[in-house]
C-alpha cells in the first residue's frame, strides 16, 4: 500500500534553542542553566545544557544537512534569555538578534519554512528569583512584551508561530512531580501556574493580532502534548477517572487556545476542592477572544487510567492525583529507553478528536519519535547508524496519522523530535532521537539510516 500526503505537507523536525544553541553568549541563565548549576549530578553523565549541540555556531551546516534529507519546515525556538537584555524594556541583545536573524534568513534561503517557538520550558532564571516566575501575573505581561518583540523584529519573514511548547510540562514537572525546576509539589500553585501560562498564551496572540501580523499571512498557535486518556475499562469508575486526566492534562490547554474557554467541568471540580485560581472578568474575557490559528500536537505515548483503587494521601493538599490512578496496561508495548509506551494507533484518535471536538482547526503533528539510548550498537563499519526500528516507528505512526487525514482531519504536516540528536532536559544526551548522529566528543554529525529514509519519503511525498 502507498501512501499518500496532501500537497505541501509539512516534512521536517522540532528542535528548541535551549536544547541545541548551547549558552553561548546568553545575557540571561534559563531555569535549566541554573539547575545544571546548583545540582549537576541531577542531569544524565552530569552533562549540562551549555554546548548541547552546538546549532549556535553550526547552524548553517546543520540547516544545510536538514536540506539535504529533504525538509521543507523545521521548528526551533527563541530563547527569551538570549533575545532580550532588559525584560522589563524588553530591549534587545545585539548578538542574540544577529543570531535568530542569521537562522531564519538562512532556513529561508534553503527554502525550508521557520516555526518559531516563543518558550520551550526555558523561563530566564531572573523572573523566577524576583517575581516566582509562571506564579506570577507580571510575568506573563513581561512574556506578552518579549512576544510582541520577537513579532517587530521577525514576523516580516517568519509566518508560523508557537507562543509555548507543551505548558502542561511546566505544570507537572515544576509544580507537581518534580522533574523540573522548581520542583514544587503543590497542586493550588500547580494550577496558579497552568492558569497564568494560559493567559500568556492569550495575552501574546492578542498582541499578534494587534499587530496586524496574521493579516500580514502570518498565523499564531500553540504546541500541546495530547496525550490521550485511555480508560483501563468501559466501567464508569476507570471512564471518569480517564475524563479527569483529559481535562487537567489536555484541555486545560486545548479548550483554552481553541475554544477560548477553560472546560465547565474541569472549573468545577477545582472549585470544588477549593484549588481554583485566581482570575479576573477581564482576563478571561481576553482569553476568550484570542483563540489559535492553528495548532502543533506532540504525540508521544498514551495515558492509561484507572479509577483510585488506595485512598488518596492527603498529606500534601490537593493534587490531581485524587482523582486517577495511572494503570499499567499488560502486554502494552514499551520503548524500554524512554519507559514510554509505543501505541501508534493514537495518532488517528488524535486526527479525529481534532476534527470533531475542535471545528476541524488545522493541525500539525509537531514532534513525534522515539529516544534509544546506546546507538552507537548500532553503528555499521561506515559510522551510519542503522536505526530500522526509528523508520518502522515512524512508519506505523504515519499509517495512522493518514487514516485520519483520508477521513478528513486537517493536518498539515509531520516533524519529528529531532533532526540532530539533542540535548534533553534532565535526560541530556541519554536517549537519542535525531535523523543525524551527534558525537558528543568531536560535534561530528552523521546521518542515520532513518535519515536517508525520510529523504526518499520527502521527495516522494509518502511512503
Ligand atoms: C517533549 C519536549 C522536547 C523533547 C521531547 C523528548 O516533551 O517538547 O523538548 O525533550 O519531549 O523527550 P525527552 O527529551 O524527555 O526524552
Amino acid at each position: 500500500m502507498k501512501y499518500e500526503f496532501p500537497k505541501n505537507f509539512w516534512w521536517g523536525a522540532a528542535t528548541s534553542g535551549p536544547q541545541a544553541e548551547g549558552s553561548f553568549n546568553k545575557p540571561h541563565k534559563n531555569m535549566f542553566n541554573y539547575w545544571y548549576e546548583i545540582e549537576p549530578e541531577a542531569f544524565f553523565d552530569k552533562v549540562g545544557p551549555e554546548v548541547t549541540s552546538n546549532f549556535y555556531h553550526s547552524y548553517k551546516e546543520d540547516l544545510a544537512m536538514m536540506k539535504n534529507l529533504g525538509f521543507n519546515s523545521f521548528r526551533t525556538s527563541i530563547q527569551w534569555s538570549r533575545l532580550i537584555d532588559d525584560f522589563e524594556t524588553a530591549s534587545v541583545n545585539e548578538d542574540g538578534l544577529n543570531f535568530y536573524n542569521n537562522v531564519i534568513d538562512e532556513s529561508l534561503k534553503l527554502g525550508i519554512t521557520p516555526v518559531m517557538n516563543l518558550h520551550h520550558f526555558d523561563l530566564p532564571y531572573d523572573l523566577y528569583k524576583e517575581y516566582g516566575g509562571w506564579e506570577s501575573k507580571y510575568v506573563v505581561d513581561l512574556y506578552a512584551k518579549f512576544a510582541k518583540k520577537c513579532f517587530e523584529l521577525f514576523a516580516d519573514r517568519v509566518k508560523n508561530w508557537i507562543t509555548f511548547n507543551e505548558p502542561i510540562v511546566v505544570v507537572e514537572g515544576g509544580y507537581l512531580y518534580n522533574f523540573h525546576y522548581p520542583k514544587i509539589t503543590d497542586g493550588k500553585r500547580a494550577v496558579q501556574v497552568g492558569y497564568n501560562l494560559n493567559l500568556a498564551s492569550a495575552k501574546a496572540i492578542k498582541e499578534f493580532k494587534d499587530g496586524g501580523f496574521d493579516k500580514a499571512g502570518g498565523r499564531i498557535g500553540i504546541v500541546l502534548n495530547l496525550t490521550p486518556s485511555y480508560p483501563r475499562s468501559n466501567e464508569k469508575k476507570d471512564v471518569e477517572a480517564a475524563d479527569f486526566a483529559d481535562l487537567f492534562f489536555n484541555r486545560m490547554f486545548l479548550d483554552t487556545a481553541v475554544k477560548g474557554k477553560f472546560p465547565e467541568k474541569l472549573v468545577e471540580i477545582l472549585k470544588v476542592n477549593s484549588v481554583i485560581w485566581d482570575s479576573t472578568e477581564e482576563e478571561l474575557d481576553l482569553i476568550s477572544k484570542s483563540t489559535v490559528d492553528y495548532l502543533g500536537i506532540n504525540y508521544y505515548q498514551p495515558r492509561r487510567i484507572k479509577a483510585k483503587e488506595e485512598a488518596f494521601d492527603n498529606s500534601k493538599g490537593w493534587l490531581p492525583d485524587k482523582h486517577f490512578d495511572n494503570y499499567i496496561m499488560p502486554g502494552r508495548r514499551m520503548n524500554t529507553y524512554r519507559g514510554w509506551e509505543i501505541y501508534p494507533k493514537a495518532m488517528y484518535d488524535i486526527a479525529i478528536n481534532i476534527k470533531k471536538n475542535y471545528n476541524n482547526i488545522p493541525w500539525y503533528i509537531s514532534e513525534n519519535g522515539m529516544g534509544v539510548e546506546g546507538e552507537e550498537k548500532f553503528m555499521n563499519k561506515d559510522g551510519m547508524v542503522e536505526d530500522k526500528y526509528r523508520t518502522d516507528f515512524i512508519k506505523e505512526h504515519l499509517e495512522y496519522l493518514h487514516k485520519g487525514i483520508e477521513e478528513g482531519s486537517n493536518c498539515l504536516g509531520y516533524h519529528l523530535w529531532t533532526p540532530i540528536d539533542c540535548w534533553s532536559w534532565s535526560n541530556a544526551y541519554k536517549n537519542r532521537y535525531g535523523f543525524i548522529a551527534l558525537d558528543l566528543k568531536t560535534q561530528k554529525k552523521t546521518i542515520k539510516e532513518s535519515g536517508y529514509w525520510f529523504k526518499e519519503l520527502t521527495k516522494n511525498n509518502g511512503f
